[in-house]
């Protein structure tokens, strides 16, 4: 495929999927996003400096370059809903929270599927409208460059050599911050001021760690534990995702985030506080009722 032709097809059109619209905006590249109600819908997006911008991109059927940023819960059905559109060397990159929801895809899709990560901060200011609130990374396996010359890359992924290991990282984030601001109703960085947070983060970390060391991934309790508060630190105002997503009536991310230790446990470890959270947030999410996937 020749360079100039390259199109990005963005599937998800919300915080993550506009800031990636700008960013190949901001470099000429072409994309198309793929919303919820239209094939190539527009939104508005303010970016670090206060400057907004209207994104539109160009309709086009044939898919080369997807990259799927929906909700991991509907990654899965979005997928299906263009798999007919791709060709066998069409790229598909998975770029959501959680895990579980990139191998279903992986085993579905007849092109390659990578896997990428991301710690950029957008938050929805209205409908169809975004504001960038904190610059990050967005990680994607070196694989990539099996299929591009390094120069064809958008600048906004950068390839690493481990994306398995950084997933991972991130998922034992998302189980230990998630659903505890989830249930106590508060945003990131009240959780280092709550004991019984504090006390639930070790209990989850316990048993993560023995997870993981089922899995020869051995990581000592306590660094299990750093790599959340650290990330704590450096998000301490935010609202995690799994609140907002209860809030405002979604399902939540649970199944793939302390869903997923319990997924895959054949030698049937205990995971006691891992289940309790993922019943619990199923309660909230219950009580809430969902309105939307
Ligand atoms: O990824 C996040 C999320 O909210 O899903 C963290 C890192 C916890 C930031 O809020």
């Amino acid at each position: 495929m020749d360079s100039h032709k390259h199109h990005w097809h963005i599937l998800g059109a919300g915080a993550i999927g506009t800031l990636l619209a700008f960013k190949l905006s901001q470099q000429q590249l072409a994309f198309t996003l793929i919303g919820r109600h239209a094939d190539n819908e527009s939104r508005h997006f303010t970016d670090l400096n206060g400057v907004p911008h209207h994104l539109l991109g160009v309709a086009r059927e044939s898919i080369d370059y997807l990259i799927i940023c929906t909700k991991s819960t509907q990654a899965l059905s979005a997928f299906s809903a263009i798999e007919s559109r791709l060709h066998s060397q069409s790229v598909v990159i998975c770029l959501f929270n959680g895990l579980g929801a990139q191998q279903m895809i992986q085993q579905r899709a007849g092109c390659p599927v990578l896997f990428a990560t991301t710690t950029e901060g957008v938050t929805q200011v209205a409908p169809a409208s975004y504001r960038y609130k904190g610059a990050g990374q967005t990680l994607v396996d070196a694989a990539i460059l099996q299929h591009m010359q390094p120069a064809e890359l958008p600048k906004l992924l950068r390839t690493v050599d481990d994306i398995e290991q950084r997933l991972m990282h991130k998922l034992i984030i998302n189980s230990l911050i998630n659903p505890l601001t989830a249930l106590l109703d508060c945003e990131n960085g009240q959780l280092l001021s709550s004991k019984p947070a504090m006390v639930a983060m070790r209990l989850l970390a316990e048993e993560i760690a023995l997870w993981l060391a089922t899995y020869r991934h051995r990581m000592p309790v306590e660094d299990v534990l750093k790599l959340a508060v650290d990330v704590i630190h450096l998000t301490a105002n935010n609202s995690s995702s799994m609140r907002q997503d209860i809030k405002s009536h979604r399902v939540s991310e649970i199944d793939f985030i302390n869903g997923y230790w319990l997924a895959h446990n054949p030698q049937n470890i205990n995971l006691e506080h891992n289940r309790c959270v993922v019943e619990k947030l199923k309660d909230l999410q219950n009580a809430f009722g969902q309105v939307q996937m």
